[in-house]
């Protein structure tokens, strides 16, 4: 910084004024602020960052980096934001943000569930498992274990749960689904060739009349039968069965369908216990909900013919 001597002043009265200016008119206000004696701030222009040298005053050094100690960071994996260019950060909690991975759990197996801090500046803090106190607030979820494990239990259909966390004063609540995998694996209606979520939705969580060989409604069609044809096992007048046949066109049949199910017309030409033969063109017909048809349109040799009609699971 130059100095420069307050005597040198110019001034409008004085027989210098003639006399060629020796001093740079551009520091003469730093000149007057240093002289004043009513003034006791000193400006002592420098720079302030140097780009990652050194900037120097009178006064202080100052050995910085732009690149490094300013902006915000942000990582994807894990979720983290951070500003730089701080000694430290004062800061309060403003919620908890949660994730599982997988988002999308199976029945009988376990995910990791991680917790993140988010700010009141919106910065991202990231916490580790141990801090995090786990619940189960709902669904299926058996347990929650450390460091943050969660293990789905099983289940007899896709089904919500949702998982609670604590850090300090706050909280926060995750839902997720756990996939129905298997068909035939919830307890107790696990194993027994039923599917369990016709036997929950007839019977409900636990009912032994839900047993295949049982028949609660007693109309001679045990629970294994109204299964394979999805007829109400609790409704006497349900259970699946030939409601009329027509010669005007081959052979016709008619029958109450599930739209769950698929229909298969079989003829044989001699007794009941000779060849059954599936008709290529009603094979494996999808079920509508109501009355459905099946037609054998093609003359039969032999002076009797015999037909079946075949109902499986789609
Ligand atoms: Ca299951
Ligand atoms: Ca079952
Ligand atoms: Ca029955």
């Amino acid at each position: 910084m130059m100095k420069t001597d307050p005597g040198s002043i110019p001034c409008p009265t004085s027989p210098q004024m003639s006399r060629p200016k020796r001093t740079a008119w551009g520091v003469l206000p730093l000149a007057v602020l240093a002289a004043a004696p009513w003034l006791t701030a000193r400006a002592q222009p420098a720079a302030l960052d140097g780009g990652g040298r050194r900037a120097a005053s009178p006064s202080y050094t100052v050995d910085g980096s732009l690149g490094s100690l300013t902006g915000t960071a942000v990582a994807s994996a894990p979720a983290v934001v951070a500003r730089h260019g701080y000694a430290g950060q004062l800061y309060d909690l403003h919620r908890l943000a949660l994730e599982a991975a997988p988002p999308v759990l199976n029945e009988g197996g376990t995910a990791q569930l991680t917790a993140f801090a988010v700010l009141d500046d919106a910065t991202v803090l990231a916490l580790a498992p141990a801090q995090i106190a786990w619940s189960v607030t709902s669904g299926p979820i058996a347990s929650i274990g450390a460091p943050g494990i969660a293990a789905a239990a099983l289940v007899y259909q896709d089904s919500p749960a949702t998982v609670r966390a604590s850090y300090q004063s706050i909280a926060g609540t995750l839902t997720f689904v756990v996939l129905n995998v298997g068909q035939d694996d919830f307890p107790p209606y696990a194993g027994d060739g039923l599917e369990d979520a016709w036997q929950v939705q007839h019977f409900g969580l636990d009912n032994p009349n839900a047993a295949p060989n049982a028949d609660p409604d007693s109309d001679g069609v045990n629970n294994r039968h109204e299964f394979t044809a999805d007829t109400d096992p609790a409704d006497p007048r349900s259970f699946f069965r030939i409601q009329g046949v027509s010669l005007e066109t081959g052979f016709s049949t008619r029958f109450q369908s599930s739209a769950k199910r698929r229909y298969t017309l079989f003829f044989a030409t001699e007794s009941e216990g000779g060849a059954w033969t599936s008709l290529p063109q009603q094979t494996d017909v999808a079920g509508t909900g109501d009355v459905l048809t099946l037609t054998d349109s093609t003359p039969r040799p032999g002076p009797q013919r015999f037909y079946r009609v075949r109902v499986t699971a789609q």
